[in-house]
């Protein structure tokens, strides 16, 4: 009798705790097939009703029908083969010509042995014919005997950003995402609250200043738009570290218990000016009270005329990316950039931190 039949008809031997009935194997069993010693796996493959084995103690694949209950070919190896996986194997769709085999016991004359802690293997074993091959062996480091899953590449449709400000823990935009312009400090007692940006190549604010045993939060926002573009964030000493892919908000909290200068920068190698994105966090003493009265700087007039030309100078060059700005989001118009999703995202994003950068001219 079929187990959906069983099922359907009620024939339950009896029942297991909390009620959940129990079919008797015998009244339901199919056939039975010897495959071999130490049996450990079974994976399924796109023709119906073949299925793989794999037999530790006797070092062998074996294909067989499950519903002819015959043996149609077995493959000697030469390890004791673990967990076997067929790409697509756990799903309806089993879908490959090939399947992997661990091997945890690996030494071969040819690799180094590296020990105490050894890599094990996976072999690859072509099942496209009658006879199956072992075609290639592949270490896989601090592999678990158990377990692998493939799937098809063509299923896989990884996002290329976060939406600006992502919390990635939760998908939702984090109430401590910050755009450019709007880094911030905020401090109530001893709690400090520092709002950061990162794009390359810095870090924003690019100076903090704390005491003593305050308790400080960095709140940081990576700014990226570009593929792939991820900045790390470290604070030397301190012990923490964080990953922040384009668009992620996150957020890293510590007791500034040591007093001293301690930098602040970036783990991923970002772009050519990735050793320069960094920040100085200051944390004072207790009790610091700093040097007394104010230092009065004195510039010559040539000096002031340097500064003045150099102000105007980024008046000039702050006009002409505005023109290249007016000009590309005339292209995009003009070429209806909604009907392109990839582009789309990208204005919809620069819109999003435009609008951050108006509200914030009006407040101040
Ligand atoms: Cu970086």
């Amino acid at each position: 009798m079929a187990f959906k039949d069983a099922f359907a008809n009620k024939t339950f031997s009896g029942e297991a705790d909390g009620g959940i009935p129990l079919i008797d194997n015998a009244t339901v069993k199919h056939g039975s097939i010897k495959l071999g010693n130490g049996v450990i796996d079974v994976v399924f493959e796109y023709r119906p009703g073949i299925v793989y084995s794999s037999a530790f103690n006797d070092k062998k694949i074996i294909r067989w029908n499950y519903e002819t209950m015959k043996i149609e070919d077995e493959l000697a190896l030469s390890f004791k083969p673990g967990q076997l996986m067929v790409p697509q194997g756990l799903s309806a769709e089993p879908h490959s010509n090939y399947l992997t085999v661990v091997n945890k016991e690996a030494l071969y004359e040819n690799i180094a042995d590296i020990g105490p802690v050894r890599p094990s293997y996976q072999h690859l074993i072509d099942i496209s014919s009658d006879q199956m091959s072992d075609i290639y062996t592949m270490s896989i480091p601090q592999a678990n005997l158990y377990g692998s899953v493939a799937v098809l590449r063509t299923i896989i449709k990884p996002i290329i950003r976060y939406p600006l400000g992502t919390n990635t823990r939760t998908g939702e935009i984090s109430v401590y995402k910050t755009v450019a312009g709007q880094e911030k400090i905020e401090r109530e007692g001893n709690r400090v609250h520092i709002f950061g940006t990162m794009i390359r190549s810095h870090i924003v604010p690019e100076i903090v200043e704390v005491n003593e045993g305050d308790v400080v939060t960095f709140h940081l926002t990576n700014l990226e738009r570009a593929e792939d573009e991820t900045h790390g964030f470290t604070i030397d000493t301190y012990g923490k570290h964080g990953s922040f892919e384009p668009g992620k908000t996150a957020s890293l909290t510590f007791t500034a218990d040591r007093p001293g200068v301690f930098p602040y920068y970036c783990t991923e190698f970002c772009s050519a000016l990735h050793l320069e994105m960094e920040g100085i966090l200051l944390i004072k003493p207790k009790g610091y009270k700093g040097k007394k009265g104010e230092v009065k700087i004195k510039l010559t007039d040539a000096e002031l005329q340097g500064y003045k030309k150099n102000y105007e100078d980024k008046l000039v060059v702050i006009d002409a990316t505005q023109d290249v700005i007016n000009s590309v989001v005339t292209f995009l118009k003009e070429n209806n950039y909604q009907d392109y999703p990839y582009v789309e995202a990208l204005v919809v994003d620069a819109f999003d931190q435009l609008g951050q950068a108006a509200s914030s001219k009006e407040k101040h």
